[in-house]
């Protein structure tokens, strides 16, 4: 039944040596002493300040959507750092690997990088880029702000976001180890066949990439159905379809489009799975398989996973423009007709990935012209957004500022999509660097959006705002980059360069890499200045302490509640009566309201069982890698055990005591910034510092209290 494999292999370690350990490859030894000197720091720290029960209640066993989401953004962050290192070391070795003359170091024959590091560099940033940064980036601020803009006190299956999160993590988690254990994949981070196959790939890199990709696939899909639910049955009252906010119509429409999309990829990647360790033949050459079904079922989801990504950045985007344009979004019911249109859309383009497949002109010509359409919902918002700040009175912040490069990139990233849309012209320059240049374009625009976000909703999670100085320094310095970079690459492109290339033969094209290395320059610099920006917001933040309406013409209902937002979101829930409806009480004078009886609050328990499932699944995962079956064994009873015994636990609500919230909202409302912290960064989350109430007093007013907005759903 099992692959019978060459090389060593022992009942106790499986395939793994001593050898698979890279300790004579002195970049990854640097960095594993550079990982383990931090990872120490953080330990003897931790230890040293007795923080270890606060981190284990706090954090790894919550279940607090907003805790949540600062963890995706976590994992995000680093996994970001980590794809910019990986992307760094691309441009490095492409400006020296060019002519026959450059000089090779590292054992390398031109570069610093054998052929064999630089594959599994390309495979690495590709996905950790979109899997491991885009997705838990966004996926954070989802999970953050959907249900404060719907009014809910948490998600509707609180127990599977944890899961979630720990899974996605884990998947993070495997491809870090690949970098000390064994290798990882190096044919391109979507992995083609028959290449990945096991007679031509029989190492472990792409088992690594195998399962990590699972991992986070499962993640995702979970999230995704979370998402929905809370969506659709968790508003507050009042709220109807065509009063929800523009973001969380996004998130709607995206997370609809993952639910449906990754299980295509999940069955994709069991079915090379089987191929890999049962010696079936899906996709082999020969005996049956078919290379074609790969490329169709992992484009089927690839081509949709851009929109899910896509979509909350221009939901992001929605909400931060009229913000800063002081006006109400225009073309609201476009918009989420839009979304959803690129949504649909979204599932007939796929095979613009394969034009030069060879197949008829009428199915390549279908396909052009498929993916030519999603312009028009796209155009849609894009005239909508440029008419919401059309006579607004723009404030060019540093949300707005992200915004509006996240506008140009679109421009930039559509208008060469289209170019990529002819099938005739991607006959030219198919599995070239302009494609690449046009994607960059796409997913910096997802990267403009989310640090637009983060500048935009920091102040409502930790209740302060991020200073601006070295935030503009930082944003300046990403355009220098974005446009050092991707300029000469679009012209490479154009002149015949391709992907993923370890040694260019051309020297007439070195200019052209060395000035993009120039750019890369300019990003390291940019590096520098986000984290001047973050240290500095950090050491000033009692100075830039925010109300609950941190920007003062937010317009939805997360900015009715405190900042940073109680562990309960809202101390009532809120009664809807508009589209926008905090603008909305601002404007009827109802933004100021009175305290009521309050009542207690039934929330979910926090639980260590997702934290376990996710380290077990992991340890399954790493088993798999070197074919382990005793520890693969282990872990899956584990799963199992821990699954069986959480479905017995009854015990999986908890009452926040109408005392304590008095207590909580009492603070919040006398406990002003002039004489001195009133609750310190992530320390006391509880306590806040705003002087609006969050009390829906007067219009809801306790009847609304009566309907609970968390409710246990997931038992
Ligand atoms: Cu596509």
């Amino acid at each position: 039944m099992l692959v019978h494999l060459q090389g060593p292999w022992t009942p106790l370690l499986g395939r793994l040596t001593l050898q698979q350990i890279p300790y004579q490859n002195p970049i990854l030894l640097g960095t594993f002493i550079f990982v383990a000197i931090l990872g120490v720091i953080i330990l003897v720290a931790t230890t040293r300040y007795g923080k270890w029960g606060y981190v284990w209640r706090e954090w790894l066993t919550t279940v607090d959507h907003k805790k949540i989401g600062i963890m995706y953004c976590l994992v995000g962050l680093v996994m970001l750092f980590r794809g910019f290192i990986d992307a760094l070391m691309i441009r490095t070795q492409q400006a020296i690997a060019v002519g026959p003359k450059s000089p090779g170091f590292l054992g390398a024959v031109h570069g610093y990088l054998t052929p064999f590091h630089v594959g599994q560099i390309f495979t690495a940033h590709g996905l950790i880029m979109i899997v491991f940064a885009a997705t838990p980036l966004l996926v954070g601020i989802m999970n953050i702000i959907v249900p404060l803009q719907i009014g809910a006190r948490d998600m509707a299956y609180p127990y599977l976001n944890a899961l979630g999160l720990w899974l996605t993590t884990a998947g993070a988690a495997l491809v870090m180890l690949s970098l000390f254990i064994g290798n990882f994949a190096h044919g391109g981070w979507y992995g083609f066949v028959p290449y990945f196959e096991l007679p031509y790939s029989p190492g472990v890199g792409v088992d690594y990439w195998l399962w990590a990709f699972q991992l986070s696939v499962l993640g995702t899909t979970l999230g995704s159905i979370n998402l929905i639910a809370t969506i659709v049955k968790m508003r507050a009252p009042g709220m109807t379809w065509m009063r929800m906010p523009i973001f969380t119509w996004a998130s709607l429409s995206a997370n609809l489009i993952a639910l449906t999309s990754f299980p295509v990829l999940m069955v994709a990647l069991a079915l090379l799975g089987m191929d890999r360790y049962l010696g079936t033949h899906f996709y082999t050459a020969g005996m049956g398989g078919n290379l074609m079904l790969y490329n169709d079922l992992f484009w089927v989801w690839g081509h949709p996973e851009v929109y899910f990504l896509i979509l909350p950045a221009f939901g992001m985007m929605s909400e931060i423009i009229p913000t800063f344009s002081e006006k109400t979004l225009f073309g609201y019911a476009t918009m989420v007709i839009a979304s959803f249109a690129i949504g649909g859309v979204s599932w007939g383009v796929w095979l613009h990935h394969f034009f030069t497949m060879a197949a008829a002109p009428s199915v390549n010509s279908f396909y052009s012209v498929s993916t030519m359409l999603v312009g028009i919902p796209t155009g849609v918002k894009v005239f909508n957004w440029i008419f919401t700040m059309y006579r607004g009175r723009v404030r060019y912040e540093l949300p707005m500022m992200w915004a509006l490069l996240a506008l140009f990139l679109l421009l930039v990233g559509g208008m060469t999509g289209m170019m990529n849309a002819f099938a005739s012209s991607d006959y030219m320059w198919h599995n070239g660097v302009f494609v690449v240049a046009h994607f960059h374009m796409m997913v910096l625009l997802i990267a403009a959006s989310v640090f637009g976000a983060v500048e935009y909703w920091f102040p409502k999670v930790f209740g302060f705002k991020l200073e601006q100085k070295w935030g503009k320094w930082f944003f300046w310095f990403m355009v220098l980059g974005t446009g050092w970079v991707f300029v000469p690459m679009f012209i490479l492109g154009i002149a015949g360069m391709t992907r993923r290339l370890d040694y260019i033969p051309y020297t007439q094209w070195a200019p052209y890499l060395h000035v993009m290395l120039v750019g890369m320059a300019f990003y390291v610099v940019a590096v520098g200045f986000f984290v001047a920006h973050l240290y500095v917001s950090l050491r000033d933040r009692e100075k830039n302490r925010v109300g609950a309406d941190a920007w003062g013409t937010t317009r939805n209902l997360e900015w009715m509640t405190h900042s940073p937002v109680p562990a309960y979101n809202f101390a009532f829930i809120p009664h809807v009566n508009a589209r926008d409806e905090w603008a909305w009480r601002k404007e009827h004078g109802l933004a100021e309201l009175h305290a009521g009886d309050y009542e207690d609050i039934h929330m979910p328990k926090n639980t260590g069982v997702p934290l376990f499932l996710g380290i077990f699944s992991m340890g399954l995962a790493f088993a798999l890698v070197w074919r382990i079956w005793w520890l693969a064994l282990l872990c899956l009873a584990l799963i199992v055990a821990l699954i069986i015994i959480r479905s017995f636990d009854r015990d999986t609500d908890t009452t926040i005591p109408a005392q304590e919230v008095d207590r909580v909202e009492r603070a919040a409302r006398d406990g002003v910034t002039e004489n001195g912290p009133a609750s310190d960064l992530l320390g006391d989350p509880v306590v806040a510092t705003s002087s609006i109430r969050s009390e829906s007093g007067g219009m809801g007013g306790k009847s609304s209290a009566a309907q609970p907005a968390w409710a246990p759903m997931d038992r």
